[in-house]
């Protein structure tokens, strides 16, 4: 019988979750990833600026967004995610038409108004706060939300993820000395994607720790664990432990999950496809050698998703831009003082 910290192991989790929620994973995988190749055509076709997103991600994000106490306010979970999550933000039932809505820049797109890069969402219904494109900032916006989490009485837990190269920021450790301390230990589940890249600097000659996970050493009550993360099993049974564990004994948990970078760093590097493991193609592999599902199935899954998106696409470019005076909406708390240049003014 497994453990209330590791619910189920790897070997059997297909059965633990059964078919159904197994085809859910496939299907947001294949929405995930549909969608990030869309936003991908798009900044090369000029139809957006720029493109920094998740493919080769969707095996863990998807597992992390399912498992996730979604809602408003101090009892559900909080996200601070990065620019990669877009399969966590769908996951949890974000639509994908919203994305393409910020990549197009125009003033519909729900998370900026048109004034922000592609996947940087802020989705208050689900406590995923702004994403921040300067890397590792959520690292210490989480320690805010768990602690107001570790005063109250609840199950709720504040989920932080970032990139490998990022872990060499001040953020993280301070995120890991906030989470630690004796005085009040935070409910946070310190997520980290390792793809072997910041950019264009190889994570190998960077790396004087062995793996990312053992920052928690110097923490002999913190657990640490390294899982491949382009596998669904290992992916959802790692952050199913980490999830358990955190919200039963209201301390942090680190979890490092190697993933593949499907299109390189962003629009920036190219974004063309990369030959590593696509974790699609191996859960597809895997349930077909376990007799879950057949061609046809995947066929029509990715047919349909992909006919969504398109038409999703088709309505954007119909959409408005923002007009040029909104640009100092929502940068200061009380509008614009009097005081400042604006263009034709003083
Ligand atoms: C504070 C800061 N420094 C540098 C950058 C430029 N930058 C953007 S993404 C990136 C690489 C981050 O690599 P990693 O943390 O491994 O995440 P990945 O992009 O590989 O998911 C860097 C250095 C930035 N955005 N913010």
């Amino acid at each position: 019988m497994p453990s209330q910290d590791s619910p189920a192991a790897p070997s059997d989790l297909y059965e633990a979750l059964g078919v159904e929620k197994l085809l859910q994973i496939h299907e947001l995988m294949v929405r995930a990833r549909l969608l990030e190749e869309r936003l991908i055509k798009m900044s090369k076709g000029g139809d957006g600026f720029f493109w920094i997103g998740g493919p080769g991600e969707e095996a863990f994000n998807v597992s992390l967004g399912l498992q996730v106490k979604k809602g408003h306010g101090v009892d559900h979970d909080f996200l601070h995610l990065h620019y990669r999550s877009s399969a966590v933000a769908l996951a949890l039932g974000a639509q994908p038409i919203d994305s393409i809505r910020q990549m197009r820049s125009v003033a519909t797109d729900p998370y900026s108004k048109g004034r922000h890069f592609v996947n940087h969402y802020a989705i208050p219904e689900y406590n995923i706060v702004p994403v921040s494109p300067v890397i590792e900032t959520q690292y210490s916006t989480v320690i805010g939300t768990a602690i107001a989490q570790a005063r109250r009485k609840t199950d709720a837990v504040s989920i932080v993820n970032g990139g490998d190269a990022g872990t060499a920021e001040g953020d993280f450790h301070s995120c890991l000395v906030w989470a630690n301390r004796p005085a009040l230990p935070l409910p946070v589940v310190m997520l980290v994607v390792n793809n072997g890249w910041g950019i264009s600097t190889k994570g190998e000659a960077q790396h004087g720790e062995r793996l990312i996970s053992d920052w928690t050493k110097a923490f002999p009550d913190m657990p640490g664990k390294t899982i491949d993360g382009n596998d669904v099993a290992a992916a959802w049974s790692g952050l199913a432990e980490a999830f358990a564990y955190v919200r039963r004994h209201r301390r942090p948990y680190l979890l490092e999950a190697r993933c593949s970078r499907l299109y390189g760093h962003s629009s920036s590097s190219g974004a063309n496809r990369i030959h590593e493991a696509d974790c699609i193609a191996l859960f597809e592999d895997d349930l077909v050698k376990r007799g879950l599902a057949g061609a046809d199935r995947f066929k029509d899954v990715w047919g349909r998703e992909a006919a969504a998106i398109d038409a999703a696409h088709q309505q954007v470019k119909q959409e408005p831009f923002p007009q040029e005076a909104s640009v100092w909406e929502n940068v200061f708390a009380d509008g614009l003082p009097s005081s400042y240049p604006t263009k034709g003014g003083s």
